[in-house]
């Protein structure tokens, strides 16, 4: 209820401000942040029966975890905060969370966290998330992101949007060095464990460790335009440790006629912004990236560096933010390209 009511003060903010000049007002038409005062788990179905309206937190696996160290860990997803700090309990940010250290001989995990349907309008909308892989490189969760159009049983999920990997065997155990290790396919945590904003060398297990931390993905779901679609998050690692998602959103851009061909694409969403937003640009070739965030007064209140690469991707925190237009701009040795970004 809350995001139709933010939505309706988006709608009656933006109209003046950006009647001329853009296409469209951006809509969102899902979003999870699983913060607030009651379990998002208690709010799901436990299973999917076919065509349901809930969000669903199935447990296919049915087999106990051992990730929580004071009692039993949840057999499907389970609330916990955030994993991506030295000391959970200073986080002031709460994800879903799923084990893969499952007791009676290390079977095959299967975590279904399943959206409630979602209609898709036309071609630019996007879904957007964070993730952590906890335990890296010895215990890297790996996950799916599927998508069905035809109902909410596992078998339906047959479009695979995003794979991230996991650790298949390990030939030196404790080792940082990933060719100490055998994968399967799919992303690695930080682009590799080469970006440290989404990783840090964690000292406090038995051998130091890659401490993942929530880092922002999206994928565009213009080949859905049209259809109503399901999607699902599906934590199928064997024998790993502890997978978190965040802040699922699944919104559009604002985008105007302008951006520049050194720039496939750059989106803030959603846009306006309340608490967080995704900004994700592409580039044609990977290309160091400078990007900053400023208010109306062209104070400067976010800069950073990007290290070469096609795909960016960013969380933005808007929470400190005051409400008004602020100016998003990407900035590479051959081009740049802005966008407005308001804050409600
Ligand atoms: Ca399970
Ligand atoms: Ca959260």
């Amino acid at each position: 209820m809350r995001i139709f009511f933010t939505f309706f003060a988006a709608l009656l903010l933006i109209v003046p401000v950006f009647g001329q000049s853009d296409r469209q007002a951006s809509d969102t038409l899902l979003q999870h942040t699983f913060e607030g005062f009651l379990d998002p788990a208690d709010t799901m179905l436990t299973a999917p029966t076919g065509n349901d309206h809930h969000w669903v937190n199935y447990d296919q696996d049915n087999k106990v975890g051992l990730c929580v160290s004071n009692g039993p860990t949840p057999k499907g997803w389970y609330w916990e905060s955030d994993l991506g700090f030295s000391d959970p309990n200073m986080a002031d940010n709460y994800a879903f969370t799923s084990c893969s250290y499952l007791n009676s001989g290390s079977p095959q995990n299967r975590n279904w966290l399943i959206t409630s349907p979602v209609y898709i309008p036309d071609d630019t909308y996007w879904l957007c998330w964070r993730s952590l892989s906890y335990y890296g490189p010895d215990f890297m969760d790996g996950y799916r992101v599927l998508v069905s159009t035809n109902g909410n049983l596992p078998a339906a999920f047959t479009d695979t949007l995003f794979s991230a990997a996991q650790t298949i065997d390990r030939f030196n155990i404790g080792s940082l060095d990933l060719n100490d290790y055998l994968f399967s396919g799919g992303y690695i945590q930080a682009n590799g464990y080469t970006d440290t904003d989404y990783f840090f060398i964690d000292f406090e297990g038995p051998n130091p460790f890659y401490h993942g931390k929530l880092e922002p993905h999206s994928v565009n779901l213009s080949d859905y335009a049209g259809q109503t679609i399901y999607l699902a998050f599906l934590h199928d690692s064997y024998d790993d440790f502890q997978l978190q998602v965040d802040d699922i959103l699944v919104s559009n851009s604002m985008v105007s006629a302008n951006t520049p061909s050194d720039f496939m694409y750059f989106n803030v969403l959603p846009n306006p912004v309340h608490d967080f937003a995704f900004l994700n640009w592409k580039t044609p070739t990977p290309e160091d990236t400078h990007l900053s965030v400023a208010d109306q007064s062209g104070k400067i209140i976010i800069e950073k560096q990007f290290n070469a690469r096609s795909d960016g991707q960013f969380h933005l925190d808007a929470q400190g933010f005051a409400a008004g237009i602020y100016y998003c701009k990407l900035k590479t040795a051959t081009g740049q390209a802005t966008r407005l970004m308001v804050k409600i």
